[in-house]
């Protein structure tokens, strides 16, 4: 089998942005900045890759894994609250333009889906990668396929309860820090992590509401698709006591319709994995039909 090519692989989410080189599933060399609030895409961008520059020439090809909805290679926000991305950025265009190696772009979480999938909690079994982090993401991965498109974006999901809002915006990391602001000035998701540990009620009565929501959202995701496994990563998601208390609002579900939960085994490397196989698998393809 031929040696896997060096992928360079960018992950931009709501908070934060990671590079790395990646070859097969080893990840070689890694750079992590903030996702800038001001300036457009193009910016953003042109900072990661002025970051980067001593990695050019290590790499034939770019995959990118971006918060938001990629279509025929251009990128716009579903959530502004996430990410302000305007509408249709040309980004296939603009990253080949700074890399001038062949690129392939997606959603950040359909790529991480993938790279749990192919290497990480995901066993190959058919399965749903969630990413509870800034916003909240999924991925769908059904008879060894990745849905693509609308596919897997339950943060966007309504209910009647709310209805000017959308799940992720009563759940996610941006909820959390929205809901912290009476108690403690200023804190992040992070720290009301941190305030629950040292018991904190109100700190506990935040992680709990959160983790009730989403554990609603996996009964649902359960007897829409029957994964064998649902797989939750994201910085929340991830966050100590997270997947634990997701569990216990689980436990009076019958055993027979309750969703089989793994934590992401890639941790917040899971997109940029994800994402280096899919860009190789694409670059292989068209190298072969040469
Ligand atoms: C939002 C949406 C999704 C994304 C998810 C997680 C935008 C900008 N993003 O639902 O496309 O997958 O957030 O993104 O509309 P993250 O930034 O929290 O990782």
């Amino acid at each position: 089998m031929a040696e896997p090519r060096t992928v360079l692989a960018i992950d931009v989410g709501g908070t934060k942005m990671l590079a790395a080189l990646v070859r097969g599933t080893e990840i070689v060399d890694t750079l992590r900045m903030p996702t800038p609030r001001a300036g457009d895409p193009g910016q953003w961008l042109t900072a990661l890759f002025g970051a980067i520059e001593p990695w050019r020439g290590a790499y034939g090809a770019v995959g990118a894994a971006v918060t938001g909805i990629v279509d025929d290679g251009h990128w716009s926000a579903l959530n502004r609250k996430t990410l302000d991305i305007p509408d249709r950025f040309p980004l296939t265009e603009t990253i080949g333009q700074l890399a001038g190696v062949p690129v392939l772009a997606a959603n950040d979480a359909h790529a991480a889906a993938w790279g749990e999938y192919a290497f990480g909690a995901g066993s190959r079994e058919d399965m749903v990668f969630l990413t509870i982090s800034t916003g909240i993401g999924g991925g769908i991965i059904l008879n060894g396929r990745l849905l693509e498109g609308l596919a897997g974006h339950f943060g966007q999901s309504r209910s009647v309860e709310w209805p000017d809002d959308v799940l992720e915006d009563r759940v996610s990391g941006h909820w959390i820090a929205r809901e912290a602001a009476p108690h403690q000035s200023g804190a992040t998701a992070r720290d009301v992590f941190a305030a629950a540990r040292n018991a904190e009620a109100w700190a506990k009565r935040i992680v709990t509401t959160s983790a009730e929501r989403t554990a609603l959202l996996c009964r649902n995701i359960q007897l829409t698709l029957d994964p064998k496994r649902i797989v939750i990563g994201g910085s929340i998601g991830l966050a100590e006591g997270y997947l634990a208390a997701v569990e216990r609002a689980l436990e009076p579900v019958p055993l027979r319709l309750r969703p089989s939960l793994h934590a992401a085994a890639l941790g917040e490397n899971a997109g940029v994995v994800g994402i280096a196989d899919l860009a190789e698998r694409q670059q292989n393809l068209r190298e072969n039909q040469k």
